[in-house]
């Protein structure tokens, strides 16, 4: 009798451990895709259209609006705002920077054309259509990337923060400090609001961030190599998105490349 309870104990405990092997066995997978969960997802694109850019263009800021290209560029003595046709690439309007400046992104927000330098701490406002300047304002740390929410400009300076400044004072209000799964993401660049998100390029990497503007958490990653093999000097850097809201277009480019890139970002 107890010999035959034992048995039937022994047969209970190995039918309790097969099953619970069994849910291990079957929960495995969703555990591990639990914990990929984290990581931040990496998208593809797939290049729409080519246009041709100006391979002197040291590319810092670039903003599609009226149906043309509005680029900024780098560089002391060739720094300038510019206004260019897509298609053809020509030269439309140019407002050049004192040579003591090293110009850096640009935003359009109503009336008005934002441009900002690199370690001089001024930022300068233009007229939209004319490029007269009709304002400069001071800019703590360096200036790289600018774009706005329809409310503040957003500034990028090489850290990990982004800062939003008002509209009208052109002061800071808030700061978002952007992170991945691997931490702080450093050296954003260029920048681009669209559809609630910040994208940005990282400078000497070859993707695009796409940013949450409120937890600062990146969202998605967009692998762009491939885009530019021919590269002369290692300042050819991916470094300029500008969104055609009206027509849901998105264009890349970079620092002397020698085209501008429409890319769908591909799933
Ligand atoms: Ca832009």
């Amino acid at each position: 009798m107890m010999v035959k309870g034992l048995q039937y104990r022994l047969i209970q405990v190995a039918l309790l451990l097969g099953l619970l092997a069994t849910l291990y066995l079957i929960k495995l997978p969703f555990s591990l895709s639990a914990v990929n969960d984290t990581a931040t997802p990496v998208y593809g694109a797939v290049v729409i259209n080519e246009f041709p850019h100006d391979r002197n263009a040291f590319t810092q800021g670039l903003v599609f609006a009226d149906g043309r290209l509005y680029e900024g560029t780098g560089q002391r003595g060739e720094s300038a705002l510019r206004l260019l046709d897509l298609e053809s690439g020509e030269l439309l309007k140019r407002k050049n920077l004192d040579s003591r400046y090293f110009g850096e992104g640009i935003t359009i927000l109503g009336d008005k054309i934002y441009q900002l330098t690199w370690q001089s701490h001024v930022g300068f406002v233009y007229d939209r259509d004319s490029f007269t300047q009709v304002a400069s304002f001071y800019l703590p740390g360096e200036g790289w990337g600018i774009t706005h929410d329809g409310e503040h400009l957003i500034v990028s300076d090489g850290s990990s923060y982004l800062r939003f400044l008002d509209v009208e004072t052109l002061t800071e209000v808030k700061r978002i400090q952007v992170s991945d799964e691997f931490g702080a993401v450093r050296y954003i660049n260029e920048l681009e609001f669209i559809n609630g998100e910040v994208w940005g390029n990282i400078w000497y990497q070859d993707y695009l961030v796409r940013i949450d503007p409120q937890s600062g958490k990146v969202n998605s990653r967009i692998d762009l190599s491939g885009l530019h093999n021919d590269r002369r000097t290692r300042d050819e850097v991916l470094n300029g998105i500008a969104w055609d809201a009206d027509n849901e277009r998105l264009f890349v480019t970079g620092k002397l490349w020698p085209r501008i890139y429409e890319i769908e970002v591909a799933d």
